[in-house]
């Protein structure tokens, strides 16, 4: 694996947890941690050892681990941004965020303080959302005179529907954890003490189950969500084909009828 400046690994029971680590910003995303995200990413999807992989967000410059996930992106680099190097920019952050969306290892994103603008963004491109219940959560861009460019404008209608996603960026308002469960921004609300225990406790169990099978579940939801009903359903059954010619398949099945626990391999 390469080195990284902004962003720290730790792989251990096949499960990575990923930190983004800036503290002197509140961990927000430069070009610099885009470019390092994109690679990392990169080196992670084609690991054998590594099945769900955790993203989070280090302490801030006095220690506090629960301050910020993600504050944004960097806004002292966007400053100075003219329309081509704004659009290159928003380019760049597209590749390690769609790599989180379609990787084939399922993502966590665990929300460990602010998720403001592009920290709400790629949390959204992660497959699952565990937040603490310090958590704040708000697209604050119109505030600053732009559009979420990561992705927010599109994600957020998708995950909360358009009149919740409308509101939250219109008014910048933010949101805390409760709210954000409320509306199904995330899927888990624990107290921050809880937040890795609950990651990784889910990232096991995902990882007991056929974990190629789950691969082919993600890209079937991911491919067939903009889809038409007719299409999707083509797609899954073809999708559905491929699993059944696994290990996975038949010791699953054969164990079921056996009435044993299945040992499971595929990946
Ligand atoms: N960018 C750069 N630096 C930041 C950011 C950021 N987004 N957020 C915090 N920091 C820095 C602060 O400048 C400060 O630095 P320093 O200590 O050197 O003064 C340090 O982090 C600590 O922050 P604060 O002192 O402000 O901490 P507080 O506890 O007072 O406040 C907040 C915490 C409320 C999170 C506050 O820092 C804040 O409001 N931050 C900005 C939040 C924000 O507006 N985020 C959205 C940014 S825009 C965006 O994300 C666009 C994404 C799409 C781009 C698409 C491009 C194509």
């Amino acid at each position: 694996m390469s080195e990284f400046k902004n962003l720290l690994l730790d792989v251990e029971d096949e499960i990575a947890v990923l930190t983004i680590n800036r503290p002197a910003a509140l961990n927000a995303l430069n070009s610099e941690t885009l470019d390092e995200l994109n690679v990392c990413l990169s080196e992670i999807e084609v690991r054998d050892d590594v099945k769900v992989l955790i993203l989070t967000g280090g302490p801030d410059k006095k220690g506090n681990a629960f301050k910020s996930f993600v504050a944004g992106a960097d806004i002292s680099e966007m400053v100075n941004f003219d329309a081509p190097a704004a659009r290159k920019f928003g380019i760049k952050a597209s590749e390690p965020f769609f790599r989180l969306q379609n990787m084939r290892q399922v993502t966590i994103a665990a929300v460990n303080g602010f998720a403001l603008g592009g920290g709400c963004e790629i949390s959204m491109a992660c497959d699952i959302r565990v937040a603490s219940d310090n958590a704040i959560f708000g697209q604050p861009e119109c505030g600053l005179g732009i559009i979420p460019g990561f992705g927010g404008t599109q994600r957020l209608a998708r995950l909360v529907g358009m009149g919740r996603a409308k509101e939250m960026i219109f008014t910048c308002d933010s949101i805390d954890a409760n709210e954000a469960y409320r509306i199904g921004l995330v899927n888990r609300v624990v107290a921050k003490e809880e937040l890795m225990n609950t990651a990784k406790e889910l990232a096991k169990k995902i990882i007991s189950k056929g974990s190629y099978a789950v691969s082919v579940a993600k890209a079937a939801i991911n491919n067939g969500y903009d889809m038409d009903i007719r299409n999707a359903v083509e797609m899954e059954a073809n999708l559905f084909g491929v699993v059944n010619d696994t290990h996975d398949k038949k010791e699953g099945m054969t164990a079921f009828l056996e009435r044993r626990s299945a040992e499971l391999s595929d990946f």
